[in-house]
């Protein structure tokens, strides 16, 4: 092996110089990292081949997505190769041909406009000069994105690697990787085996594209990738195509095509044929024979777009393999399971060098500089995991690609996969399934529909069809029983760890924010920081017994985070406890009436405090009750083993019905929509470790005067809300019949530019308006201050308001 400083970063091995691979070997070098040994088993980019993936993409970029933390990826991407001189800025174009698109592409350029992509509206008219070859009569309109176009990707592969080469980095091609070294304890990565030696390594980066579960095994790791083949061809001369003038590129989603000029010729590509699941461990090569007889459909509908290709056919095409997740977004950063070994996979050419700059990020400072938690590997949780749910959750990812998504709909398959122990009482309710990491979850309950009648005149206004999707009226009835009554929420698919032994409490203390040392029974609301003192969750930490908490989380992740970070002395254990145990939350002003009479313990306000944690017997059901209220009413957290679920929730619901208390089961519709009333964030959703505590309006759990130090103390030191350039503010709608969802442009008067962005939104039923959370600039968050978010395009007026809107005193929650 090549002599190298030792001053200059860890020993690196990269395995595959595709895309990914030599755009990591150039963030890596970038930031001063030398000793980074890429190994490919093909010939290598610098010899002018390109053998993986990369070597077929087409390059299409189109950088607008649903995801913010895609469309930024793929921005600093087409930044980055525009840079190289390896992207042509062509522009994108998506047509519609159906009412339905033509809506969604109306949404399309709010989330463009969100995420600060330059794009417009054009009538079919603008389209057909855009596109002289299209037949403008069968579109409806198109989504203009001038910043879009093709990188070149082979060149891609070849100027950076040649970069990072010039740096000090080593491209070994013809090297292939046939296994995966541990330290002697089994939990470092060692370094990895080829069939041309051994290369020690304290990283092991694995940037093999579909190839990534076959290095997983060697590490004895599953990497929840699928990979499936998808159709390109390329046609003989087109009449009429003038080389001359580059057209955008073009996507016609409708009929799952996408179109790219190539000269005289065009490229068709195609996500309408039955998906093709391929065996990585049977398939060494990246492309596949052409199934022409699956393309002729494409062909046929390309044509009907495209007439000028009736007189052309197809020259060659192939069907080439790439990779599917389980949710459609990549897999980076560190293996849950063996130190040391990281992920870039399941990245397109479109997001390559964002990836690759965020792993880079990662693994020179410790965290990746933007929001990437939505790619990060460890995000499924083990039922995710399988082989099958692998299988079918990518086939059926490649199925979508192109379809109109709700960010609502879920998975049509596999369902039901994890059902709490309540789950036949809700189907006896008439529940409304969706679905989120696994769980199925009730959004409201037909049953509930009677209780709309009590409602007065207009309570809830009717909302359009999009809106309207996996959304009931009686929701906002369950919600106004909540605030009026009491009501059961199933808590059960709410992240619970349990963190015990001597070293816990010190543990806990250094990993957040809180005051933790207090008495057992205590209850507290907590940040997880990381070391830039961006939020990495945030958290309720009940001590239940002197070296004995349990804490409530959001995701698998903050199990993965509270690990790496244990001492090995084997004084802390963490343990997930969800899948065993459920959860109720008894909440509303009638909730002490309910649970008192079924308990021995004292459930008053005296004798069970607001933040605080009792063992108690609900009946003949021994549960661990929290007074806890993410809903913002009076009531309690009670935790149960899953055998004895059904029988908590009949003995609440029988004492309920005696007393004669009204008692709701109520969904997730309602619980999300009185939260964004109590002002309470969603991790993930409203904020996460691109935000600290004080732009997100959390700086309350930051106990600054601490005794002890706690991760991320030191970056916040001289912050405040008041320093705080962009914050976290409450929006409401000021038509009470209007309504947003999430991920809209928030501007200012006068403005074109969105100053910002929702975050999160529902019906408030008690404010009678639509919630919105937003992020914009500190000048822009003062309460009162008027803006407008673009909703399909039409400017919907809005307020900053003072939070929270409901309760601000805590009259409802401390009584
Ligand atoms: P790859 O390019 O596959 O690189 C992985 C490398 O790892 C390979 O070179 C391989 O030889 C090497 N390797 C594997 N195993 C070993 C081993 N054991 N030892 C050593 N080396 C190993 N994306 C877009 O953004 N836009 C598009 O328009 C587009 N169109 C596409 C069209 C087609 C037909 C296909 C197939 C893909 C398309 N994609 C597109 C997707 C895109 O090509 C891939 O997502 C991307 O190229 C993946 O890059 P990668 O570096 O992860 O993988
Ligand atoms: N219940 C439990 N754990 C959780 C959640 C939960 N962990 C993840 C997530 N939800 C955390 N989010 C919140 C947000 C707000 C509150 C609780 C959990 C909350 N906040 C009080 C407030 O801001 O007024 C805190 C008051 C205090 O600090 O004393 O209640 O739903 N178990």
């Amino acid at each position: 092996m090549v002599q190298r400083p030792a001053d200059a970063g860890p020993e690196v091995v990269v395995i595959g110089a595709g895309i990914v691979g030599c755009a990591l070997a150039d963030e890596l070098t970038a930031r001063g990292w030398r000793n980074v040994t890429v190994l490919e088993r093909g010939p290598l980019p610098t010899e002018g081949r390109t053998v993986g993936s990369s070597g077929h993409a087409p390059g299409l970029v189109f950088a607008t997505s649903p995801s913010r933390t895609l469309t930024h990826l793929a921005r600093y991407t087409i930044e980055k190769y525009a840079a190289l001189g390896c992207f042509d800025a062509v522009g994108g174009l998506e047509v519609a041909t159906t009412r339905e698109r033509w809506a969604d592409l109306a949404r399309r350029a709010g989330l463009a406009a969100s995420w600060g992509v330059t794009a417009e509206l054009l009538t079919p008219e603008q389209c057909g000069r855009r596109w002289p070859l299209l037949d403008a009569a069968r579109v409806l309109g198109g989504f203009h994105t001038p910043g879009d176009g093709l990188a070149d990707s082979p060149l891609a592969c070849r100027r950076q690697a040649e970069r990072a080469i010039a740096r000090g980095a080593t491209f070994l091609g013809r090297h292939a990787v046939t296994g995966v070294e541990r330290t002697p304890d089994g939990r470092r990565v060692a370094g990895v085996v080829t069939d041309q030696g051994t290369f020690a390594a304290d990283v092991v980066v694995s940037a093999a594209g579909f190839w990534g579960p076959v290095i997983g095994a060697l590490a004895g790791l599953s990497v929840p990738l699928q990979p499936l083949a998808h159709q390109y061809a390329r046609s003989t001369p087109v009449p009429g195509l003038d080389p001359g003038p580059r057209l955008p590129i073009l996507r016609h989603q409708d009929r799952d095509l996408y179109l790219r000029q190539h000269g005289d010729r065009l490229g068709i590509g195609s996500y309408a044929h039955r998906p093709m699941p391929v065996d990585p461990f049977a398939t060494p090569a990246s492309e596949l024979p052409f199934g022409a007889e699956e393309f002729a459909a494409s062909w046929a509908d390309a044509a009907e777009l495209v007439p000028a290709l009736a007189e052309a056919r197809i020259a060659e095409g192939l069907d080439g393999v790439f990779s599917f997740t389980p949710d459609g977004m990549p897999l980076l950063g560190e293996s849950p399971e063996l130190r040391g070994f990281w992920l870039a996979e399941a990245v397109w050419v479109t997001h390559s060098a964002g990836a690759a700059r965020a792993v880079a990020e990662w693994l020179v400072d410790g965290r990746p500089g933007s929001d990437v938690h939505a790619c990060e590997a460890d995000r499924f949780e083990e039922a995710q995991r399988s082989p099958r749910y692998v299988a079918e959750r990518g086939a059926q990812n490649f199925v979508e690609v192109y379809d109109v998504i709700h960010p609502l709909d879920p998975p049509a398959r596999p369902r039901p996969l994890r059902t709490s122990p309540f789950h036949t009482r809700q189907r006896e309710l008439g529940g409304y399934f969706l679905e989120g990491g696994g769980w199925e979850r009730p959004h409201w309950f037909e049953a509930n529909a009677p209780l709309l009648s009590a409602l007065e005149p207009g309570a809830v206004p009717a909302r359009g069809a999009w809106a309207a999707r996996h959304w009931s009226p009686i929701a906002v009835a369950e919600a106004r029983a909540t605030r009026e009554r009491v009501a059961l929420f199933d808590m059960t698919p709410l992240t619970r760890l349990e963190v015990t032994g001597p070293g816990a409490l010190a543990l806990l203390r250094r990993l957040t924010t809180g005051r933790l040392n207090r008495r057992t029974g205590s209850v507290t609301y907590t940040l997880m920081l990381d070391e830039a003192g961006g939020v990495r969750s945030d958290i309720t930490a009940a001590r239940l017994g002197p070296e004995h908490w349990q804490i409530g989380c959001n995701g698998p992740r903050d199990l993965v985070w509270l690990r790496r970070r244990m001492p090995d002395d084997g004084s802390v254990a963490v343990r997930d406890i969800t899948a065993g145990t459920c959860c109720l939350g008894v909440w509303g002003p009638r909730a002490r009436d309910l649970v008192q009479p079924l308990t021995d313990e004292d459930f008053s306000h005296r004798g069970f405090p607001y933040f605080t944690a009792k063992r108690a017997f609900v009946g003949h059901v021994p549960v661990t009750a929290l007074r806890v209220s993410y809903v913002g009413e009076l009531g309690w957290e009670l935790y149960t083993t899953a055998d004895l679920g059904a029988a908590l929730w009949d003995t609440l619901w029988r004492e309920a019905e005696e007393r004669g208390l009204g008692l709701v089961a109520a969904g997730r519709a309602a619980f999300d929509s009185l939260r964004l009333e109590k002002g309470y964030r969603a991790w993930g959703r409203d904020l996460s470790y691109e935000h600290d505590p004080y732009e997100a309006g959390l700086g309350f759990a930051v106990r600054e005067d601490r005794a002890e130090d706690f991760v991320g103390r030191a970056a916040l030191a001289g912050r405040s809300a008041r320093t705080a350039r962009r914050r976290l503010v409450c929006l409401t709608l000021d038509d009470p019949a209007a309504v947003v969802l999430g991920g809209e442009p928030v501007r200012l008067p006068g403005e074109t530019a969105a100053a910002g962005y929702v975050t999160s939104a529902g019906y408030g039923a008690t404010v009678g308006r639509t919630v919105a959370y937003a992020w914009l600039p500190a000048a822009a968050a003062d309460p009162g201050t008027a803006v407008h978010v673009e909703y399909f395009g039409e400017k919907v007026p809005a307020t900053v308001r003072e939070e929270p809107l409901v309760d601000p005193e805590m009259a409802r929650l401390r009584c």
